[in-house]
């Protein structure tokens, strides 16, 4: 319905600083390499590919250890990567483009969703996660960025906001953004969702209702009438570790991989699918290569059924 063009744009984007961790930044390449652009072809996209981020030195950045703002690590080098993500997210959206993204850890999920609510204002969030992702600059213990971009994109905490992040758009409404898998959030984060009134289904929420009346609550949270565009925001690790074991912070007890796709079958029979990132794939974490394998089908998966592919 917002693909006016019929075509995704592959966004890569092969970046880690938002976390410590190496490996990340291979996601894209390990998803292409899967043939991930060949699976979505083959449900009748068109695809072309956009590099953003194809002229940086990221190994040269991520060790610059001068680049640190508060807790914050990396404010510079996430701000400038995600700054070209938006940029290429929001061309592709205005174009009538659907953006996929490929990850890369989630913080480039600052640029994909501010690119996102650039083109469709009434656009709505669906977060799937282990985590929040909602610490604030003063709330993190980390100072890892992946673990901040909901906070940024809220605005929730302007004082403290880096200098480089200061062009994220304070986009997100609180009734316009839901979680579903979370089981790893810390005790600040809980906090802030409450205090937000912010719709998050726990793993103990899909355990006692199902995945499908999960997914049918968190739909009637943030788009009631169904009739806003969805930005479905997929961490791989909101799977769990059994199907997804290649990736940063691997959490037991989560999705199972067929929870997981139903939740992308479902936004793709909405018919509202407007833009989706995969991020947190990081094939330097597998301990075999059959976990490779896994992790990586797992985000090409996702992409399909999130695209149209289940739908008979
Ligand atoms: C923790 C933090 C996080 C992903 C880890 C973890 C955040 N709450 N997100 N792995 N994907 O560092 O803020
Ligand atoms: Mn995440
Ligand atoms: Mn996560
Ligand atoms: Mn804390």
């Amino acid at each position: 319905k917002y693909a006016a063009t019929k075509n995704l744009s592959l966004v890569l984007a092969p970046f880690s600083g938002g976390q410590g961790k190496g490996g990340v930044e291979d996601g894209p390449e390990y998803l292409l390499e899967h043939g991930i652009e060949k699976h979505l072809k083959s449900l009748g996209w068109s695809t072309t590919i956009s590099d953003p981020l194809k002229d940086d030195d990221l190994a040269a950045q991520k060790s610059d250890l001068s680049d640190v703002s508060g807790k914050c690590k990396r404010p510079k080098m996430v701000g400038q990567a995600t700054k070209k993500i938006y940029a290429a997210v929001k061309e592709a959206a205005h174009k009538g483009d659907i953006p996929v993204t490929l990850g890369g850890d989630h913080s480039i999920a600052m640029g994909t969703i501010a690119g996102t609510l650039d083109k469709h204002p009434d656009a709505c969030v669906l977060w799937i996660d282990a985590h929040g992702d909602i610490n604030t600059p003063s709330t993190s213990d980390s100072g890892n960025i992946h673990g901040m971009p909901v906070s940024f994109l809220m605005g929730m905490e302007p004082e403290a906001c880096p200098p480089d992040l200061k062009w994220v758009p304070n986009c997100i409404a609180a009734n316009k953004i839901a979680y579903i898998g979370l089981r790893d959030v810390d005790a600040e984060e809980k906090k802030i969702l409450k205090d937000h009134n912010i719709s998050a289904f726990s793993m103990y929420h899909v355990d006692k209702y199902g995945i499908s009346k999960v997914v049918e609550m968190a739909l009637d949270k943030i788009n009631p009438n169904r009739d806003c565009p969805i930005h479905l925001s997929y961490d791989v690790d909101a799977i769990d570790p059994l199907y997804v074991p290649a990736t940063g912070t691997p959490v037991r007890g989560g999705l199972t991989l067929r929870e997981g796709l139903f939740i992308a079958e479902e936004v793709a029979e909405t018919g509202l699918l407007c833009a989706l990132d995969v991020v947190e794939v990081n094939p330097a974490l597998a301990a075999h290569d059959v976990h490779v394998l896994d992790t990586v089908s797992a985000g090409v998966s996702i992409a399909k059924c999130a695209l149209g592919e289940t739908l008979l």
